[in-house]
């Protein structure tokens, strides 16, 4: 027997059922409380396979993370350390195929490399909804030689369970065939002023600053989502006044843990940041 542990991630736009996958593999379950997830968390989930004669025991770390397009620093700040991804698509809505190839894809190239991937078109129970099929995962899947080991596409459903075990248990398998050296000239590389176009990017920056400073995003998450939540910010369109207001309340909830100066000092910066925003 041999044991293994790994990092793996799901990534995709928002809503595609990423959460609801992790869920269905991981508990077996289709909850109705969703709630979206700012940050990331991380399930465990042990799975047991033969790969060329010999058994395997793989201790899967499954992290989800923020899905919004656009936060990309905080996204970078949660999946570094994973080893494999699958990629979420939702049937019913074309663009977030198109977002895999234009968005998500180039972001785990820059960050990863070409990691063991699989690829998802899920909500396959909404049958008469569906905009696309496998083909089309397919043809995706196929474009871009240089990316990703594995390229396997399913069509799942996090909601009946539909090929979910499958898709996952490839990926270990993957994960299992293939050794993947870790890219190690990953850092976080804040304020680059040019890259600072909406409120959102600042947002974005401020928001990966604060993890940076936390420690590991993991930890920092639901406090950020309660400091989110108090200051009203709206995370597909947040507007100026409720950030500048975040970038208080996160001043004075770090001025709990970290000297008064360290924390005016964060507050002034992030001010900063905001005031690259040009929208
Ligand atoms: P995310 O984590 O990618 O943001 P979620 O997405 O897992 O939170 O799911 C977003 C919505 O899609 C949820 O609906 C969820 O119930 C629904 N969903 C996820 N997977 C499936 C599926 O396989 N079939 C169907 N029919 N729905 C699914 P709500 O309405 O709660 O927003
Ligand atoms: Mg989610």
């Amino acid at each position: 027997m041999i044991r293994e542990s790994k990092n793996i991630v799901l990534l995709g736009d928002s809503a595609v059922g990423k959460t609801c996958l992790i869920n269905r593999f991981c508990a077996d379950s289709f909850g109705e409380n969703y709630k979206p997830t700012i940050g990331k968390n991380v399930t465990e989930k042990e799975i047991s396979m033969d790969v060329g004669g010999k058994s395997y025991q793989m201790n899967f770390m499954v992290w989800d993370i923020i899905g919004q397009k656009g936060y990309r620093y905080c996204q970078t700040t949660s999946f570094y350390n994973a080893r494999g991804v699958i990629m979420v698509s939702d049937l019913t809505r074309k663009e977030t195929l198109d977002s895999i190839m234009n968005y998500w894809i180039p972001l785990v190239l820059r960050i990863l490399g070409p990691v063991p991937m699989v690829l998802l078109g899920n909500k396959s129970d909404l049958v008469d909804e569906c905009q696309y099929g496998i083909l089309e995962i397919e043809n995706l899947a196929n474009k871009r030689e240089a990316f990703g080991i594995g390229r396997n596409v399913y069509v799942v459903s996090a909601k009946t369970g539909d090929n979910v075990e499958a898709a996952f248990n490839d990926l270990a398998q993957l994960l299992v065939k293939n050794y993947v050296p870790m890219k190690l000239d990953v850092g976080l590389r804040l304020m680059e002023k040019s890259e600072i176009n909406t409120v959102k990017d600042a947002l974005d920056h401020i928001m990966a600053d604060f993890a940076d400073q936390f420690g590991k995003m993991e930890y920092a998450t639901p406090f950020l989502q309660h400091q989110l939540t108090i200051s009203n910010v709206d995370m597909d369109d947040p507007a100026r006044g409720s950030v500048e207001l975040f970038i208080k309340n996160l001043a004075k909830a770090e001025g709990l843990y970290k000297e008064a100066f360290k924390s005016d000092e964060n507050c002034k910066k992030r001010q900063v940041i905001l005031r690259y925003a040009k929208d």
